[in-house]
């Protein structure tokens, strides 16, 4: 007789950040897991989760992952959306768990094998200096890791993307507030890539993430300014929802770009993939969908040459770093994976098979996604309200964080 779903709990903690994790069981015996964490909103997922769709799911064949995500996508008719999406892509991550362990197969036998052993990652090196941030970049190149995003601060603003400086904003309990000045990032950026370079040498992939903050000709004009430097990616350069933008930074910039970590479904890709606006789609299993959508949107961007570089800041759990290792490993474009360390207090809560090896991520072999959540260790971490910083330019106007 078919498997049935005998539970399914949303467990929300704070092991050093906060982590919405979705935990379903079935008659058989078996438990997977899904994470269902949007930082900043986190629990909007939660009662989403808790109040629409669990009700939904008692009783289903957790093996018909396909009809469950349609299910929950259709039959919510109002479609997209990040806590939409992030919902469903936590059942579908923690049904594709509990199949692959129904299997005794690591997640990445089951969507066809292993294409390479080893994933390509990316670590932060931030600085409030040029001075700070190179040397970071250097412990990092020692460290083994190959490819390096730089973010540094600009001089004259206070608190910048990367660069966790003192706030002054007056109610630490509110977001923290930023300052941003384009003119100044736009001649201070080639002086940090001009330094990174000579000091990484030739060999170590520079990235650089503009998070939103550019206008289309802005935009333009810093693709080509560090086109010397020989960057592996420059990443959202301009808003993501004006994609015609992209029209005009690809004209006149050969700088590989990526984009793509706000987006949900396949259809927020689709121009962006199709017209070949960007080299790496950075949408990723959590906030796209789960492993079921997440490889439309990679089968899609395959046929135009764009390859994958999922986002994985430390805001993504565990959860959804085991199960990107494996969809990783399987697809036949993959292009790098972002890696942000995980609080310490993390390991406490979520135990993990896949590793950092000499600038790599190794899934690991064991049955499933290859992590644990540890509900009991959980509940020593409770959820504390936290946001994402907002951004006003020096004249008090609000801009993009
Ligand atoms: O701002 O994960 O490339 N990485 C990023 C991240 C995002 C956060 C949002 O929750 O831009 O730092
Ligand atoms: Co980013």
């Amino acid at each position: 007789m078919a498997d049935r779903i005998t539970a399914a709990r949303v467990v929300i903690c704070s092991p050093g950040r906060n982590f919405v994790t979705l935990v379903i069981e079935t008659a058989d015996g078996l438990t997977g897991i899904g994470d269902a964490t949007l930082n900043g909103r986190e629990l909007a997922v939660a009662a989403y989760l808790q109040e629409h769709v669990v009700p939904c799911l008692i009783g289903r064949d957790p093996a018909r992952i396909e009809d469950a995500w349609q299910y929950l996508y259709r039959g919510a008719y109002w479609r997209r959306g990040p806590v939409t999406m992030t919902a469903i892509a936590a059942v579908d991550v923690a049904l594709w768990d509990i199949k692959a362990k129904a299997a005794g197969m690591p997640l990445y036998q089951l969507l066809g094998g292993a294409s390479r052993e080893r994933m390509l990652c990316y670590g932060h090196a931030d600085g409030a200096t040029i001075a700070e941030a190179v040397d970071a970049l250097v412990r990092y190149a020692e460290e083994g890791y190959r490819a390096i995003r730089i973010q540094a601060g600009v001089p004259g603003l206070n608190r910048i993307y990367g660069v966790h400086a003192p706030d002054a904003h007056a109610d630490p309990t509110l977001p923290a507030e930023g300052d941003w000045d384009t003119a100044k990032y736009l001649r201070f950026a080639p002086k940090l890539f001009e330094a990174a370079r000579l000091r990484a040498g030739p060999d170590i992939h520079l990235l650089h993430d503009a998070h939103h903050r550019l206008l289309p000709n802005e935009a333009a004009q810093l693709g080509k300014a560090l086109e010397p430097y020989d960057l592996f990616w420059l990443e959202d350069v301009t808003p993501v929802e004006n994609q015609e933008a992209l029209r005009h930074v690809r004209r006149h910039t050969t700088t590989p770009l990526a984009i793509g970590e706000v987006l949900n479904t396949i259809y927020d890709c689709q121009a962006l993939i199709t017209e070949q606006l960007i080299d790496y789609i950075r949408a990723t299993v959590v906030h796209a969908g789960g492993i079921t959508h997440l490889r439309r949107i990679a089968d899609l961007a395959a046929l135009y040459g764009v390859r994958t570089g999922c986002h994985g800041a430390a805001d993504l759990s565990p959860v959804t770093m085991g199960a990107a290792l494996h969809f990783g490993r399987a697809i036949p474009n993959f292009g790098i994976q972002e890696y942000s360390i995980h609080p310490p207090e993390a390991r406490e809560v979520f135990q993990w098979d896949w590793r950092f090896a000499d600038g790599y991520l190794h899934s690991g072999e064991s049955p499933g996604i290859g992590v644990t959540f540890d509900e009991a260790a959980a509940a020593r971490f409770p959820y504390a309200r936290a946001y994402l910083d907002v951004n006003r330019l020096t004249d008090g106007t609000l801009w993009n964080w």
